[in-house]
């Protein structure tokens, strides 16, 4: 296990989370175009089972997203994305003890999915969204800021950096420093260098053998490359058949500093981060 990892607790509304060790982050996509489980889980009870599943096999948050950020995928309006994630939410709630991440860039909806029980808020676009810092603010849940080179739509076309781990580095720090001014606590941010958004393999790579350098913003890091296409690109494995990657990626992560996974097999990386961390 890393010793530089920031390792303090979120508070998650009324639930706290230890990031003492690493911990797992269930994905539960409510799109009907998802990347990787598509149209399987988009209704209630589904969404539901799936949870229950996912918690059960020990992950301490569920990420609900209603909009895909995949390479490719365009965006929805507010109305669409809250009748998608909202019902979801409440029900989760009612029925389990977790903690529920809302999985979007919009300020209504993160505003609407706090009151109907999230207790945490990921944002692929940082809180650069209009009204989105000021909303998560108001909220007072922890907050996911992540590191996106342009948008889901075209990110992947031609992505180019200097310095990829400086940029990121960089971008992260300043919104930070915003959210700080915005009163958000450094407590209740997360960071996350965005594997996969705008990034061709060889940033991918060089974002992951970096990743302590983020330890230095001071924030606990979430790490999400799970069935992604840089698995695909070093496995020549398709979206079905990268579990084995994603588990092996996960547990590196986890001894590079990341406090965070976010994946969608749940079981499988928390026994490989168990491991990863006895051996370490
Ligand atoms: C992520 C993430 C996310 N990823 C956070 N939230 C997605 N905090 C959604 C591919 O290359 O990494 N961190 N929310 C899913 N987005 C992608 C991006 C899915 C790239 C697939 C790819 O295949």
């Amino acid at each position: 296990m890393t010793i530089k990892a920031i390792r303090h607790k979120l508070q998650c509304a009324e639930k706290e989370i230890s990031l003492d060790s690493p911990i797992v982050m269930g994905i539960l996509n409510v799109t009907p175009d998802s990347f990787s489980d598509g149209g399987l889980f988009n209704h209630i009870d589904s969404a539901l089972y799936q949870a229950e599943k996912m918690h059960s096999d020990g992950a301490l948050i569920i990420d609900v997203g209603g909009e895909s950020t995949r390479p490719g995928a365009g965006s929805v309006s507010a109305a669409e994305e809250m009748d998608r994630v909202i019902p979801i939410i409440e029900k989760i709630c009612r029925e389990l003890d977790v903690v529920i991440s809302i999985d979007t860039s919009k300020a209504s909806v993160m505003i609407e999915a706090a009151k109907a029980g999230a207790g945490m808020i990921n944002d692929v676009n940082a809180l650069r969204g209009i009204g989105a810092l000021k909303a998560a603010q108001a909220t007072g849940l922890p907050v996911c800021l992540m590191h996106m080179k342009g948008e889901p739509r075209t990110m992947q076309a031609k992505p180019e950096y200097k310095d990829v781990v400086a940029e990121v580095k960089d971008f992260l720090s300043q919104r930070v420093e915003l959210c700080l001014q915005q009163g958000i606590t450094k407590e209740q941010i997360i960071i996350d260098p965005g594997f996969g958004f705008g990034k061709t393999l060889a940033h991918n790579i060089s974002l992951f053998k970096q990743l302590e350098e983020f330890n230095k913003l001071g924030c606990p890091i979430l790490v999400g490359a799970s069935r992604k296409t840089m698995i695909g690109q070093i496995t020549g494995k398709e979206v079905d058949d990268r579990l084995a990657g994603s588990v092996t990626l996960a547990a590196m992560a986890s001894l590079n500093g990341a406090s965070i996974l976010r994946v969608h097999d749940v079981a499988e990386t928390v026994d490989a981060i168990k491991i990863a961390a006895a051996l370490a």
